[in-house]
């Protein structure tokens, strides 16, 4: 699909100025390096690689701030065990016609294989299932690494297949610290040069990010005919592809920015030697101008979002005149949060076997038994090593996390990494100042253990964990209980006096609080409860009334 055939489909915003960044035939595709055929102005990387043919001018109607987003409409698999993502051979499938290299193209031939098989549905869009090929380096002796680098690859394998595609292979190199140059050392960028004839490797994915100058360097000694992408930019291009809403689509496209400014540095320098030097300086330019014209397009972003946040910053206000305390779902992604919200109110949310399902928070109202309530939200799951500037652009909605009486840990306690998994999420939670707020663990998924009663008696013996099968629906109402419980402590204790004709406030503190006693006396309804800070001041004449 060419750019004009994209903005014939989606209408142009105005640009002040047009970014030549992605001109160059190769440089510039390895930040977001995947290709899609329907809404590919959603993807600043799929973009790039429609457009790695023939030099154009890329202008920002293909950024990804602008229009809406396609919804899911089926999955094309279902999830892949990551051994076998991690340990998977070549196939030998072909690749799209404008994009093929001929080395790719002829084996495709070779093998008679129709390069329309190779398009997947994805989150609703077509995807091109490119192979793919990771690459990790374990530090000698670091002890500081919560996973170890065969446990990082496959949770790489899995954001690859997430995000679309085919993992061939995947090699490490152990090293005291990362090759300025080119993150691997020399003999490795050899090894895996001679992989990607032998297995018809499309993509290399680096596990963790990469500078400017070891992504040019590695696309460089590769060959040119392969890109090169690190972590970051694959969970980014999930997030991309995931997007479903307005603000959503506004804080992926922000964080996609700020990941590719410092990455367009020298991008020019191929149109200086071509030139044989007589060019000099003008890649230099015109990168300078590319920075401009990207960090003009940021400040438009960031302004949109302001104004998106400012709305949903008065509808929360609005949800929070109604005095029910706000629990919040965090953990791993993956771990379960979707599936228990959706058991507990009925909601609908997207819960799937693959990473980052959800991006967006959704509120749900949980009645318990005893006509008690509260507001569950479920938001984002973390991963390890996840983007600084992916955190930063969701701080607003994680800004949700920091307003509610309590967080609820969500364990995947089948997972062999639990354990590291926890501590990557306190790590998050710690940057994102939470500490204060009170938490309840969760260890889901209880059914998928091979020794449940174990798991119980171990639950049991730390005091405040909680064992559930979100998906059978186990241990529900043990759960709301310790909800009850911890919401008890950030409660303040009341005792007050509440007239008969105020029957709406005894309603509420059934409904809000937890009530202890209730006594009908001459002049009203004697309460004794714990109730939320904020509704304690409602009470605040009746309790004077009850002392005197
Ligand atoms: N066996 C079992 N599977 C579960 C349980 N809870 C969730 N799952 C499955 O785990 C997968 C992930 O569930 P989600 O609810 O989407 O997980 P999440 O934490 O919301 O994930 P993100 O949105 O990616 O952060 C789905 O396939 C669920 O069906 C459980 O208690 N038992
Ligand atoms: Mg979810």
């Amino acid at each position: 699909m060419t750019s004009a055939s994209l903005v014939s489909f989606f209408p142009r915003p105005s640009i002040p100025e047009q970014c030549s960044s992605c001109t160059s035939s190769n440089q510039n595709r390895a930040l977001f390096p995947f290709a899609s055929r329907k809404d590919s102005r959603n993807s600043i990387r799929t973009l790039c690689s429609t457009f790695q043919q023939e030099p154009v001018v890329v202008s920002s109607d293909i950024l990804p701030f602008h229009g809406s987003f396609v919804k899911p409409i089926q999955e094309v698999e279902g999830t892949k065990d990551a051994d076998e993502l991690i340990h998977g051979v070549s196939t030998t499938e072909p690749e799209p016609k404008s994009q093929l290299s001929s080395r790719v193209k002829k084996k495709a031939q070779e093998d008679g294989d129709s390069l329309e098989s190779r398009f997947k549905l994805r989150n609703g869009r077509e995807i091109f299932e490119e192979q793919a090929y990771l690459v990790g380096l374990e530090r000698k002796g670091d002890v500081g690494q919560l996973f170890s680098i065969d446990e990082s690859l496959k949770e790489l394998a899995q954001l690859a297949d997430t995000a679309g595609l085919k993992v061939v292979g995947s090699t490490y190199q152990k090293l005291a610290s990362p090759n300025p140059r080119t993150y691997i050392g020399s003999g490795k960028v050899a090894e895996i040069k001679s992989e990607i004839h032998a297995l018809c490797i499309e993509t290399v994915i680096f596990d963790d990010e990469l500078s400017a100058g070891q992504l040019r360097n590695l696309e460089k000694s590769f060959g040119g005919d392969v890109r090169v992408c690190d972590r970051t930019a694959l969970i980014l291009d999930i997030f991309n592809q995931r997007a479903a809403t307005h603000e959503a689509s506004l804080q992926v496209a922000l964080a996609q920015m700020e990941y590719q400014l410092p990455r367009l540095t020298k991008m020019w320098t191929h149109l200086e030697r071509q030139a044989g030097g007589q060019v000099k300086g003008m890649g230099e330019k015109q990168i300078e101008v590319d920075k401009r014209i990207l960090r003009t397009q940021i400040g438009v972003l960031r302004k949109e979002l302001e104004s998106v946040r400012m709305h949903r910053k008065q509808y929360r206000s609005r949800r929070f005149s109604v005095p029910v305390p706000v629990v919040s779902l965090v953990g791993y992604t993956n771990a379960g949060k979707s599936t228990l919200l959706n058991q507990l109110t009925g909601a609908e949310v997207l819960a799937e076997d693959r990473l980052f399902a959800t991006l967006d928070p959704t509120t749900r109202r949980v009645q318990m038994k005893n006509g008690n309530e509260f507001l569950l939200t479920d938001t984002v799951g973390f991963i390890q090593k996840l983007p600084t500037m992916l955190v930063a652009a969701f701080r607003a909605t994680l800004e949700e996390i920091s307003e509610s009486s309590l967080l609820v840990h969500v364990v995947d306690i089948s997972h062999p990494l639990a354990e590291q998994q926890i501590e990557a999420v306190d790590k998050v939670l710690s940057e994102l100042d939470v500490s204060s707020i009170p938490k309840l663990m969760v260890w889901n998924k209880v059914d998928k253990v091979s020794d449940p009663q174990h798991i119980r008696l171990e639950a049991e013996k730390r005091g405040d964990v909680v064992c559930v099968s979100a998906l059978s629906g186990d241990g529900l109402d043990e759960f709301c209980n310790a909800v009850q419980g911890k919401l008890k402590d950030s409660m303040v204790w009341v005792e007050a006096l509440i007239p008969f004709d105020r029957g709406e406030l005894l309603s509420t503190v059934h409904q809000v609080g937890v009530v202890e006693k209730t006594e009908y006396t001459e002049n009203g309804t004697l309460v004794q409860a714990y109730v939320p800070l904020r509704f304690s001041r409602l009470l605040t004449p009746m309790r004077q009334l009850c002392i005197s």
